[in-house]
């Protein structure tokens, strides 16, 4: 297995969570949700615009806060679907993202930190615009960087 010398590559994508108060119209807590949950989230990886990234990315651990049932939640990859996962609950925490490339790369699996917001942050204007809109987004935009990729990694890489 040769490695192509010289080559890097940037693979785009994003990751981060997106939440939304329950609210009788807007969001209603479904049935079964306890009582002292107040925020529905979900929290993903996924590529800009819908592009499709399981071509590098097969399986993405979402590691939760301990005060969630199974807090270890495995998402492998579907084409062109990004890799999520939807909880409810009442508190903010930092989630771990441990990202598996695809087995072509011989990747380690890399891991970021991400903060889950369930409440409007930053200045009185981006909270003023979070409410309106009734979700609060916390996005992050990443590169991943193969660098010097294995040749067949590197086909698969330039092939799409
Ligand atoms: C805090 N340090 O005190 C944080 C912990 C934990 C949030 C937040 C549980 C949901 C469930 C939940 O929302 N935990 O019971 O499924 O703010």
């Amino acid at each position: 297995q040769k490695r192509v010398k010289g080559v890097q590559i940037f693979r785009p994508f994003i990751y981060g969570t997106t939440a939304k108060p329950f609210d009788e119209t807007t969001n209603p807590k479904p049935e079964g949700v306890p009582a002292d949950h107040t925020h529905s989230w979900t929290v993903f990886v996924k590529g800009v615009d819908g592009t499709d990234i399981t071509y590098w990315l097969k399986k993405v651990q979402f590691k939760l806060h301990e005060s969630i049932p199974n807090p270890l939640r495995s998402v492998d990859a579907v084409a062109g679907q990004p890799f999520s996962i939807s909880e409810t609950g009442w508190g903010e925490f930092e989630i771990n993202i441990k990202l598996h490339y695809v087995s072509e790369s011989n990747e380690k699996p890399q891991s970021v930190w991400h903060g889950l917001r369930l409440h409007a942050y930053g200045t009185e204007e981006e909270r003023a615009a979070q409410k309106a809109s009734g979700e609060v987004l916390a996005w992050a935009y990443e590169e991943q960087l193969f660098n010097e990729p294995y040749e067949n990694f590197y086909e698969i890489l330039t092939s799409v």
